[in-house]
């Protein structure tokens, strides 16, 4: 094939299939019907799943679409507060554990009821009010994982501020810029969170961006550690206000297309965007993907999202869509290995968790960490299994399913962005046989394809740009103040489709897998190869844990792949560990998928969400001084990477 008639290579082949279980399947939320209906006629479809909620007035244009601008569910009323809390307690149901919390240092729980966040939602909207934040005002959020951070997204909610999380880690700059940016008028935080065994302090962070930051009327903080803090006149304690507040509190009916949120995404380059989501669409979508794709059943089940509410899957997974289904949730403060590696486990175990929703970074970890320590811990509770946030590698699917699912709970690998709201591309649990490392098809209601460079449908067995083809409920509004941003990032690439940014191939069956940013496919020898296949044939062996790839300029390919692997925890690297790893991708996926130099490293850099940087690895692939580090977790892996290129050199 020539290079202008292939968008991106399609190849590696995987042949293992996993069923359905046979009891969840006959017991499943969604069935295939889902599919026809939705293909039927979509607005229908969700015009059904907008009736799971309670509206104060139903809406009444369903969808109006002027290209790329979206409203849904026009004229709807209705408070997300109170799906997601009153009413349930109105159903008799305020006994119900909403949170079991559990914090980092052993023995610090707190179980908190419907009821119990009913009261504490109210108190916190009741302060919020009384600090002078109304409709459409902006808060800033900049919280450890606490009861009092979802409280604080859901009093925002309830009196229709627009709150804007801040991921805890980021740095004074990314935070005065945030605030800047969506000109936010007050910012809710802690003294500090625990992390990895000790206090770790915020305040100081949140006190260097105020004090740049002149619109921030007053900050209200929580006291988590006790550590010391220094104070302000803007600072107000959460426990002298909120906790003196009345437990009573009315939810004024918010109109469907009213914001919701502010979320920044950094993408790859540039100036963070502030990608805005409203009410009615946004909350349709979470909560009916939530209950399709994780089967959640509210009485039985026990859910736990590992990710941080900080990022988007803590918002629609951990937050909106779980509670508006009435789920019972663990929510975990700290790090899975604090203070052993068997932390998620011992809390699996604890919690008799039955639904599990984590990243393919974490489980790679886990995978390093060995199969022994999964092994120590009664996990036979688990029976949904799901991953988000990069391609799952094949191997790794298998791992998870194996080592934590028992051989028995299916995966479901979920394709989305902050942008899209809510998943996207997903098996169904109860439906679908699992292929490990593929999407699979996208949900009922999404018009999903893969294109080419001129916007065509590829075929089976192609490979090209993701689009999506028609609006979906939970998609983003906009650009937070940038319209032309907006148009330019994800509608112009191709005329009338969403552009995600994101590569993925169509199987001989037509079940989609995603193939990682079409920024980092690599070009060799007139073939685009994207970067997870390659990573994903370095993880098929024994001994690799984890592998990122780049293309590096080369003299005669145009560019060649330069590897970076992480060993599994009991593998021996021995003297040519190279040439055995450079052999098996050529056998995986074919010579022409070789990489020239394979370099084992003790860590890869990546993104605070846990995303493999690859842009830093190809500044050292191409041996050029480092670019931007400071999103980075652990800015000191770049030197220990640096450091193992010298020895590094072409085993051809
Ligand atoms: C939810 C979230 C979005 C980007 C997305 C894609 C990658 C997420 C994935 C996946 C392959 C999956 N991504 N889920 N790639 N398979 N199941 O992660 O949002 O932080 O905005 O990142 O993450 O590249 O475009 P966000």
């Amino acid at each position: 094939m020539t290079e202008s008639q292939e968008t991106l290579s399609n190849l590696l082949q995987e042949n293992r299939r996993f069923e359905p279980p046979a009891a969840l399947a006959a017991a499943a939320n969604v069935t295939a019907s889902a599919y026809t209906e939705a293909s039927a006629d979509r607005l229908a479809f969700w015009e059904t799943a907008a009736d799971r909620l309670t509206w104060a007035e139903r809406w009444h244009t369903t969808l109006e679409w002027e290209a790329p601008f979206a409203k849904w569910f026009v004229g709807g009323k209705l408070n997300i507060a109170y799906n997601c809390v009153d009413r349930h307690v109105e159903a008799g149901n305020g006994d119900k554990v909403a949170f079991y919390w559990e914090g980092e240092p052993e023995g610090d729980s707190r179980v908190i009821t419907y009821a119990d966040l009913q009261k504490e939602v109210s108190k916190a909207a009741n302060a919020l009010t009384a600090l002078g934040v109304g409709k459409g005002d902006r808060v800033a959020i900049y919280m450890p994982m606490i009861p009092e951070l979802p409280v604080s997204l859901l009093a925002c909610a309830r009196i229709g501020a627009i709150h804007s999380v801040v991921f805890g880690g980021f740095s004074a700059t990314a935070l005065k810029s945030r605030i800047d940016d969506a000109d936010a008028k007050l910012v809710i935080t802690a003294d500090g969170g625990f992390r990895r065994g000790a206090p770790s302090a915020l305040k100081p962070t949140v006190d260097e961006a105020v004090a740049q930051c002149p619109q921030i009327e007053k900050v209200l903080v929580v006291r988590r550690t006790g550590q010391d803090v220094t104070w302000t006149d803007k600072d107000v304690w959460w426990h002298d206000l909120v906790d003196s507040q009345s437990e009573q509190h009315t939810p004024e009916a918010h109109d469907a297309e009213d914001p919701l949120f502010i979320l920044y995404t950094s993408g790859t380059t540039g100036k963070p965007k502030g990608i805005l989501h409203t009410t009615g669409g946004y909350l349709t979508q979470t909560a009916w993907t939530h209950n399709a794709v994780f089967d959640l059943k509210p009485d039985t089940d026990i859910y736990w999202c590992t990710a941080d509410i900080g990022w988007v899957t803590g918002h629609s997974y951990i937050v909106y869509g779980p509670l508006a289904n009435g789920a019972s949730s663990v929510i975990y403060e700290g790090t899975p290995d604090t203070p052993h590696r068997g932390r998620f486990w011992e809390i699996v175990q604890k919690y008799q968790v039955t639904i599990l929703y984590t990243a393919p970074t974490a489980i790679r970890t886990f995978m390093k960490w060995g199969d022994d320590i999964p092994a120590k811990f009664d996990m036979s509770s688990l029976r949904v299994l799901g991953s988000v946030g990069e391609p799952i590698n094949p191997e790794a699917y298998v791992w998870y399913r194996e080592h934590i699912g028992a051989s028995k709970a299916p995966v479901v690998d979920t394709w989305w962005q902050t942008e899209t709201g809510a998943i996207m591309i997903s098996p169904l649990p109860g439906v679908t046989a699992g292929k490990p490392g593929a999407a699979m098809q996208p949900l009922p209601g999404i018009v999903a394809d893969v294109v080419d460079d001129q916007g065509k449908s590829v075929p089976n067995g192609g490979g090209g740009f993701l689009v999506i083809r028609e609006p979906w409920p939970a998609m983003l509004r906009g650009i937070w103040g940038d319209p032309e941003r907006y148009k330019e990032t994800y509608w112009s690439r191709f005329d009338g489709f969403y552009f995600p940014g994101d590569g993925a191939k169509r199987d001989d069956d037509g079940d989609l897998w995603l193939l990682g940013r079409v920024d980092d496919v690599m070009l060799v020898s007139g073939h685009n190869i994207s970067t997870t296949e390659v990573e994903s044939a370095l993880v098929s062996h024994p001994k690799v844990a984890e592998a990122a790839v780049v293309g590096a300029t080369d003299p005669v390919t145009g560019q060649a792949i330069v590897s970076f692997v992480i060993l599994r925890g009991n593998a021996e690297e021995g003297a040519d560990i190279g040439a055995e790893l450079r052999q098996h991708v050529a056998k995986a996926l074919g010579p022409i998928a070789k990489p020239r130099q394979i370099l084992i490293v003790p860590e890869l850099p990546k993104t605070r969400s846990g995303k493999i940087m690859r842009r830093l690895l190809r500044d050292v692939a191409e041996n050029r001084s480092l670019g931007d580090v400071t999103t980075l977790t652990d800015s000191s892996v770049m030197n220990l990477i640096s450091e193992k290129l010298p020895s590094a050199k072409s085993e051809d």
